[in-house]
């Protein structure tokens, strides 16, 4: 039975006979108690192992929530990555600036910008969600409050990451020549649908590497680097987030979503919209993952090069996505 709604929203839709949205008009299936199986799906190929941890949260009845909060935890940790948390590769001043958001089914959200020294910044987006009234901290403060909720500050400049911007300064004195190759831009972005339904998702990196400091990227900005409706779909992003923020792009897919376009239709659109602002710039790189309501999911991407992984029916698996 569709709700009010819905019904009202679809009457318009044909009334207004929408030919963009209705030559996409994709109607999800959903089983029989309302939704599908729960699933965990993420960016890049160490969505492997966080998508595993997610999981695990899932799997014993935890919510979406706990899930992609426990998931990009996974990569935050790992020294190995240059661009999420430790290890992520520092500003232009040899400073590990990171920026994470998260948002619930209830529409809640936090997120951190600019935040130094901490080893998960997921756990200071979630605080900001849960206990203030804020959604997002910044820089200098947003460490302080960290540090009152009892997060000890961490050195995240791996000797791997100071060799690095040290060669990469020794070339570029003046912070010029910024690349936007795909290689630095490896933000984890995670989605989950929990058994009871509910979808959430997670978004964390440190961002461009040696950016001019003070740089925000599109990753804590809710709408361009996360987006969460529970009657819709979530999506999130990752790649050169300038370009994500100037289309709201995670906002932009659910708002697809909502009048009927499949996840990957959806998210390549978005593409489609960022490519027509840049046509003279074919090696930009930028990725969008999407899960609707029913658990089907999609991706698109600028260029070659994207892959995520899918946690669904006891098999996590790496995709490559389409461009
Ligand atoms: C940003 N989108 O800061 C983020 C980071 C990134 O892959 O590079 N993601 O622009």
């Amino acid at each position: 039975m569709p709700s009010r709604r819905s019904f009202i929203e679809k009457s318009i839709l044909s009334a207004a006979g929408l030919v963009t949205a209705s030559r996409h008009l994709h109607l999800p299936s959903f089983g029989p108690t309302g939704h599908t199986d729960h699933l965990v799906i993420s960016t890049w190929d160490f969505g492997i192992p966080a998508n595993k941890s997610a999981m695990e949260v899932l799997e014993r009845g935890g919510s979406a929530l706990d899930a992609v909060e426990a998931g990009v935890m996974v990569v935050e940790a790992d020294p190995i990555s240059t661009s999420v948390g430790i290890g992520g590769f520092p500003d232009a001043e040899g400073d590990v600036t990171l920026d994470a958001s998260i948002m619930n089914h209830e529409g809640q959200c936090g997120a951190v910008a600019c935040l130094q020294k901490t080893l998960h910044p997921i756990q200071v987006a979630r605080a900001v969600m849960e206990r203030t009234p804020h959604v997002m901290l910044v820089g200098e403060k947003a460490r302080d409050f960290a540090q009152q909720i009892g997060i000890p500050k961490t050195n995240l400049l791996t000797p791997n990451a100071k060799q690095a911007w040290k060669a990469w300064k020794a070339n570029n004195p003046k912070w010029r020549a910024f690349s936007t190759d795909i290689s630095n831009h490896d933000t984890i972005g995670m989605l989950a649908l929990d058994k009871l339904g509910n979808l959430s998702g997670a978004c964390t990196t440190s961002g461009w590497a040696f950016k001019i400091p003070g740089r925000v990227g599109d990753s804590p900005i809710i709408g361009a680097g996360l987006y969460v409706d529970n009657e819709v779909g979530a999506a999130t992003a990752t790649g050169t987030g300038e370009e994500v923020i100037k289309i709201c792009g995670s906002f932009l897919i659910v708002e697809l979503m909502r009048q009927g376009f499949s996840p990957e239709d959806a998210c390549k659109e978005a593409v489609q919209r960022i490519k027509k602002r840049n046509p003279n710039n074919p090696e930009l790189f930028v990725g969008f993952l999407a899960i609707n309501k029913s658990g089907e999911h999609g991706s698109f991407s600028t260029k070659t090069g994207f892959e995520y992984a899918l946690f669904k029916k006891g098999e996590n698996k790496l995709i490559s996505g389409p461009f």
